[in-house]
């Protein structure tokens, strides 16, 4: 990869442009300011960490989310160049940080290929966080500074020594700027694995402080364990996949490939580790040799008695391939920039497999004839499929075609302004038809279990009566040439499913029939899946329905409350400072999972002023070992001392214990999770540490201590409350199936995109395919949060 290298020093970071555009026009330099663009803030970071590990400077990337909603993204390459830059006259970390474009990518020659949806480097996200901070190692020293909003809020310095390089980056996005700031475990997990995948060596993990998660990818195969680690729940035709690779006018290709004993293709690519999820043309140079290949090989050889001409979808059926490229300045094409345009790429890849691919052939027979059968197989299944439609569509040229029974069609006749509901079950079905506005809202209830949609050829899948169903319901067809998305009758289709294993089981099948065959109507937005609520609450005589936990945590406290008088705090002030006391509590608790201490935790949160620069002054490091001494907290210690650490040139507290040991040092302190214990400890001093006088109920009472309160409060709401976790949608009459789920104006919908269904594919090969163990290694680490399979 780094043929072309030039030396990479401060003279090659060229000073383009400062940052207000990038605050101004956002989606013009991440693409959007949703969920998606917020995610590329993360992977653009972490771009520049994987281009360290390419160019060989770096082997290991952390990635931890922080309570605060920020994110930290360490490396140790080789760091940010701290020397000061030639042309600017200021620091080069602070010239990467607030220029765009310094990050030499636009610099040709410097990289050869780096990643990157947008390749805008590391300012872009500076300008887009409400504050970042960075710090690199290098050169002997640990240097530091903090921006915010782009802008250095401090001077560049140097804070410490270390004989260790690398960056570290922290930032938390701008929620002026975007519509949502909160992080997805998940979605960034899934792009942790596949960049291990994609570059092999590099130890990547991450970690989600709030709920003590973490996961770590490694992988030495590259992608051929990439490819079998996505084939781990299927029987596989040829067990060693076939691997290919070379570069041709500069362009890296990597092609690896088996088959599975399913009928449909995969096809898995990328460019520069982006994956392309709408294909282009690295992918239709890919199917155009793979094709061609295959029947001069078949011809040249007089493989097939029958004269019978096996087609590019023949030849695929049960294919699952991923193809790398790597390049200089791709361009992207598509809806969500996801397809390649750049024409070189569809020579390259050609190019590679004509000089590759005829080789394998020759050499391995065996495996041509596996792969011969299964396409034989595929096209007398097509030539089977295609006679039985010929007389499918004769008899319907001459029915009206006639909408299924069982829907309760819409009166308005526009698809935009149409919702058609797939609801599970003829019960449920019933009471959402008695209770919709049929002007705009129509009904398909389905029967049970639709059919296994992995495991069906495309025939047998039509013949499935709830298939066909739905497919006359949307009115577009189904298949290459008979999908028509321009006669699709409803622009939302919401699945609506029960909030159980059987509901999500069902609603997973429906999304990976969609994401198979009518892959359009989720790449346009017009699949939901419907959100009831959650619980359902009594007391007394009054029901009512909670979405989410905070709605819940809301009501609780409302409920707790009543007749509660706090005798220093005024009434208005009740319910913020209980909320927050919660949280408080429930932080501490989650840092005393991890083997923190909670009293020291309790008595540092409280403590005044204090900072990581705190620890600078020994005198202030001294006075506060003392206080935790004498209020006896370090007396469970073997051992407790002060030492000074020179990475910062500040005194650190180690408390040694038998199983490892604590330290309170720069990290901790300046932690977002720590300073967000600071911040909520504020709310404990205003309603008082210890002592303090309540009346309940005209009853005088006094805590001695505030977490006896907080906890007398949560547990008084509820006492007499009826909370039940709400399954079924039978479970509420037509009436209340409305209010909370129907009604356009009060139920909450979930737009799926393609990476939920590609997710709901994979979980559903999890657990329908033949192989038993990954399955069970599912269930397995399921079982413990069985409720996020509610959906
Ligand atoms: C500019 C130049 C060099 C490295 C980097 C930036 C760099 C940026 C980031 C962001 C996160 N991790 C990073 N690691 C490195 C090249 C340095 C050299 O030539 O020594």
């Amino acid at each position: 990869m780094t043929e072309n290298r030039k030396d990479y020093n401060e003279e090659s970071i060229k000073v383009l442009e400062g940052l207000e555009p990038v605050r101004q026009r956002p989606g013009m330099y991440i693409g959007s300011v949703d969920q998606r663009g917020l995610h590329h803030l993360v992977y653009e970071v972490v771009d520049n960490s994987i281009d360290e590990a390419s160019a060989g400077y770096c082997d290991e990337i952390k990635v931890i989310l922080h309570i605060d909603g920020s994110v930290t993204i360490e490396d140790n390459g080789r760091g940010i160049p701290v020397g000061e830059h030639p042309v600017a006259k200021k620091p080069t970390v602070e010239v990467v940080m607030t220029t765009l474009h310094a990050g030499g990518k636009f610099n040709s020659g410097a990289y050869y290929a780096s990643g990157g949806l947008h390749g805008v480097g590391v300012s872009v996200v500076n300008a887009l966080s409400e504050y970042l901070e960075v710090t690199v190692k290098r050169d002997g020293g640990v240097y530091f500074q903090r921006y915010e909003r782009g802008v250095p809020v401090e001077e560049f310095k140097k804070i410490g020594t270390t004989s260790k390089t690398g960056t570290k980056v922290t930032f938390k996005p701008d929620p002026e700027i975007f519509e949502t700031t909160e992080f997805s475990f998940e979605i960034l997990s899934k792009r942790m694995r596949e960049l291990a995948f994609l570059n092999s060596g590099i130890r990547i993990s991450i970690a989600d402080e709030s709920q003590g998660k973490k996961n770590e990818y490694f992988a030495e195969g590259g992608i051929i364990s990439y490819l079998k680690y996505l084939n781990r729940a299927k029987a596989l035709l040829i067990e060693e996949p076939i691997y290919i690779n070379g570069t041709h006018e500069n362009i890296m290709v990597e092609i690896v490939f088996t088959y599975n004993d399913t009928y449909n293709e995969n096809i898995y690519s990328f460019v520069n580790n982006i994956h392309t999820v709408e294909g282009g043309t690295h992918e239709a140079g890919f199917k155009a040799s793979y094709t061609k290949i295959f029947n001069s090989f078949i011809n040249r050889h007089g493989l097939l008695k029958e004269k019978i001409n096996l087609t590019g979808d023949d030849l695929r059926e049960g294919l699952s391939v991923i193809i790398s490229v790597r390049m200089n300045e791709p361009v992207f094409e598509g809806q969500t920039k996801g397809k390649l345009g750049s024409s070189q790429a569809r020579v390259a890849v050609e190019t590679i497999m004509n000089s590759n691919l005829p080789d394998f052939l020759e050499e391995n027979p065996h495996i041509v004839k596996k792969i011969l059968d299964k396409a034989v197989q595929a096209y007398r299944a097509r030539e089977a499929a295609r006679k039985a439609k010929e007389i499918t569509r004769r008899k319907s040229a001459l029915e009206v075609s006639t909408l299924p029974g069982k829907l309760a069609d819409c009166q308005e006749k526009d698809p935009s302004k149409s919702e058609l509901f797939i609801v599970e079950g003829d019960s449920a079905g019933g009471s959402a038809k008695q209770c919709r506005d049929r002007r705009f809202q129509a009904i398909l209830p389905l029967k049970g279990k639709i059919l296994n949609v992995e495991k069906a050829r495309f025939d047998k899948l039509l013949s499935n009566n709830e298939i066909k169903n739905i497919i006359t319901a949307l009115g577009t067809g189904i298949g290459k040439d008979d999908f028509n998305i321009e006669k699709l009758r409803y622009h939302k289709i919401i699945i609506m499913t029960d909030a159980d294993v059987d509901g999500a089981h069902i609603s997973t099948l429906l999304m990976t029939f969609f994401f198979r065959y009518m892959r359009e109507i989720i790449e346009r937005g017009y699949l939901y899946v419907a959100r009831p609520p959650l619980y359902k609450v009594k007391k007394g005589k009054s029901e009512r329905y909670i979405n989410d936990e905070h709605e819940m945590q809301d009501f609780l406290l409302e409920l707790g409350l009543d007749g509660v008088e706090i005798k220093n705090l005024s009434q208005h002030r009740y319910n913020e400072v209980f909320k927050n006391l919660m949280k408080f509590f429930e932080l501490i608790d989650v840092f005393s999972k991890r083997d923190m201490p909670k009293d020291i935790l309790y008595e540092l949160s409280l403590y005044e002023d204090l900072k990581p620069q705190s620890l600078n002054d020994r005198v202030f490091v001294e006075n506060m070992f003392n206080i935790l001494r004498d209020k006896g907290l370090l007396d469970v210690y073997k051992k407790a001392y002060i030492d000074f650490n020179p990475e910062y040139g500040r005194y650190n507290i180690i408390l040694e214990h038998d199983k490892g040991m604590f330290i309170i040092n720069t990290d901790f302190i300046g932690s977002p999770e720590f300073k967000e214990l600071q911040r909520l400890s504020k709310f404990a001093k205003e309603i008082g540490i210890d002592n303090i006088k309540v009346t309940i109920d005209n009853e005088d009472i006094v805590f001695e201590k505030l977490q006896d309160l907080v906890s007398y409060i949560e547990n008084r709401a509820k006492k007499g409350l009826n909370i039940q976790r709400y399954k079924g949608l039978g479970e509420m009459n037509p009436e209340q199936l409305w209010e909370t789920t129907v009604d356009p104006e009060r139920r909450t919908l979930y737009r799926i995109t393609i990476n939920d269904a590609e997710e709901a594919d994979e979980l559903f090969s999890l657990l329908m395919g033949d192989v038993v163990a990954p399955r069970r290694e599912f269930i397995e680490t399921n079982a413990l949060n069985a409720k996020n399979i509610d959906i």
